[in-house]
């Protein structure tokens, strides 16, 4: 098994990550973690084919990114990782046990009350979207998204953050809402927009962002070689 090199945090990555350099795909929100705790790390970008393959699978018992190796530890689930950065750092989560435990639930009604059904949509989009019944189930999918949009949107109302000062939940929270770009859902919600827009101003967020987007920009000059000089 792949350990860490040197003091430094092993995460995994798409190698060619089908977001285009978005920064949808979860490996985000763990770099924007470490950058956040200002905690160096490496990466190692796998294949959709490495991701399947025996090595992979012993980091990651479903084949997927991101994987995180600390020493002797390794960890798979982006909240889980979150979390382990947070607990092991000061800076993402408050210090009051009682703060820290509300923190630690807005990060889970992220994980799993908000992102499923951005999910479910947003796979709905990618592959159903020549299928006979896309047209009736894309609006039930909205609908589902605007409930939770809706909800949330009440309770931030016009604070800066879920619960107080920027937490790690808020790390989750953004990452799981920037999914819905594009699909016109969040323009409803003022506030939200502007929740998400805070998340991304912060420059942890803009390192982890532009961390990602080397890999892209990297692969792309791979598949289209630039054109010989003279
Ligand atoms: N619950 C796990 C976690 O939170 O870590 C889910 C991990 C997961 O879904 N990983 C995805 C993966 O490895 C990448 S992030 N998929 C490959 C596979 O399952 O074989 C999901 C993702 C992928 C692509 C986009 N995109 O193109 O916009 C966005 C998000």
């Amino acid at each position: 098994m792949l350990k860490t090199k040197g003091e430094a945090p092993v995460i995994t990555a798409f190698e060619s990550s089908p977001d285009r350099g978005r920064g949808l795909a979860r490996d985000m929100r763990v770099r924007w973690a470490l950058e956040e705790v200002g905690q160096r790390y490496e990466v190692r970008l796998v294949s959709f084919q490495a991701m399947k393959e025996p090595a992979h699978l012993a980091l990651h018992p479903f084949g997927q990114i991101p994987t995180y190796e600390e020493g002797d530890l390794t960890l798979f689930e982006s909240g889980a990782i979150v979390l382990r950065i947070a607990e092991r750092h000061s800076g993402l989560l408050p210090v009051d046990v009682d703060a820290r435990a509300r923190a630690t639930a807005w990060m889970f009604a992220a994980l799993s009350t908000v992102e499923p059904p951005i999910v479910e949509r947003s796979m709905a989009t990618i592959v159903e979207r020549d299928k006979p019944w896309y047209a009736a189930r894309l609006p039930m999918l909205d609908e589902r998204v605007r409930t939770r949009l809706g909800e949330l949107s009440r309770r931030l109302g016009e604070a800066d953050w879920l619960d107080g000062a920027f937490s790690a939940a808020d790390l989750m929270m953004v990452t799981v809402l920037r999914r819905l770009d594009g699909s016109g859902l969040l323009e409803e919600h003022p506030n939200l927009c502007a929740y998400i827009a805070r998340g991304e101003a912060r420059p942890a967020y803009q390192r982890a962002f532009d961390a990602q987007w080397a890999v892209f920009e990297a692969a792309s000059q791979v598949r289209t070689p630039a054109a010989p000089e003279g």
